[in-house]
């Protein structure tokens, strides 16, 4: 159960009610934790206090949750950085959601760093960067940031169930809690549960969620899985499963973004299999998912090999070319290399890393 101190939600309540424009603010490739969050958020506080509130994002959320986002409602600061920084210039309030620093927000970050109004933090990520906020709601006792939320939002006067929310709030915080746990296959905590109950007593229609997440995606999508079953993934003796998809893949099977959400997590259904890895070309960055079962650190993974970071047993990062990589063609050979030296380091007892 999180806790934190009567007197943080009591000046987060008098932040919220005295700010009149409030921005939120959500990670780069934003995902359904942080999209669920920040529209739960918005509803309740223009609600709760008439506030002006609108979603700043680095760049586009994938179509794939259209369902749970108000087109209207977010501002795409690929698309209209001027729009993006006046926006927040003129903001009394931010609150950064379902990332734990500035350098997750890409070109927003220097806008945000510099600016001087109040600054809340809510997330459920390690190591939160504590000197950038005013005020921090930090958890990783959590299933998700919408979860974090959800607690915070019971302290707040006038909030005793899920039933004194926004209808939308409630919505929206089940379906980005649904996402991060993988439909309630990851990171599942009794309080979990305890919020899902008092949504779903509240009238959340989990079956349009479900349907929503994962009985809507296009046949190219199942194709693509296919193609990762039988030709790119690679299972090493070590306990290590990966795969890439490189530009070419990418293309044969016209994906786009978000349609390989989850593909991470299909090799680890394999026994023997500790880490699971997907890599995906972008340009000339190959983003990396890592899953791991439990005792074996994926995050520590991301932050030693692949410039990244997350949670324990979901992390990610990316490798860049050159830096990283001579080239495209050097992915798997450097995939395999860094992996057998992360098992081989990770094997010595805990004395001898020091
Ligand atoms: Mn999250």
């Amino acid at each position: 159960m999180v806790r934190f101190s009567r007197k943080s939600y009591s000046t987060l309540h008098e932040w919220f009610s005295s700010a009149g424009t409030v921005s939120l603010v959500v990670h780069a490739r934003p995902d359904g934790d942080a999209m669920g969050s920040a529209s739960a958020l918005a509803g309740y506080l223009r609600k709760a206090f008439g506030s002006d509130v609108l979603i700043l994002a680095p760049d586009a959320y994938p179509s794939t949750l259209d369902f749970m986002v108000t087109p209207s409602d977010v501002i795409d600061a690929s698309s209209d950085m001027d729009l993006a920084a006046g926006r927040i210039a003129g903001s009394d309030l931010i609150v950064s959601l379902d990332h734990g620093d500035f350098s997750r927000t890409d070109s927003l970050e220097r806008h945000l760093a510099g600016a001087r109004c109040r600054k809340v933090l809510i997330d459920h990520h390690q190591s939160p960067d504590l000197a950038s906020y005013g005020l921090v709601f930090s958890s990783v006792d959590v299933s998700s940031t919408c979860e974090l939320l959800y607690h915070i939002l019971m302290r707040m006067p006038g909030v005793r169930r899920a039933s004194d929310l926004p209808q939308r709030s409630a919505f929206c915080l089940m379906a980005g809690m649904t996402t991060d746990t993988n439909n309630f296959a990851n990171s599942v905590f009794p309080s979990t549960l305890s919020m899902a109950a008092d949504l779903l007593a509240a009238g959340v229609d989990r079956n349009l969620i479900l349907d929503r997440l994962y009985s809507s995606y296009r046949e190219n999508r199942l194709r693509a899985m296919g193609s990762l079953l039988l030709e790119r993934m690679h299972v090493s003796g070590n306990g290590v499963a990966y795969a890439v998809f490189d530009r070419q893949t990418i293309a044969r099977f016209g994906l786009q973004d978000g349609e390989t959400e989850g593909f991470v997590n299909i090799p680890l259904s394999m026994s023997g299999v500790r880490f699971s890895l997907f890599l995906k070309e972008d340009g000339d960055v190959f983003r990396v998912s890592i899953r791991s079962k439990k005792g074996f650190s994926a995050s520590r993974m991301a932050r030693r090999y692949f410039n990244g970071g997350g949670h324990e047993n979901a992390a990610g990062g990316r490798l860049r070319i050159p830096d990283d990589l001579p080239s495209a063609d050097d992915v798997e050979a450097y995939v395999e290399s860094v992996t057998a030296r992360f098992l081989q380091d990770e094997a010595l007892p805990q004395t001898e890393q020091k």
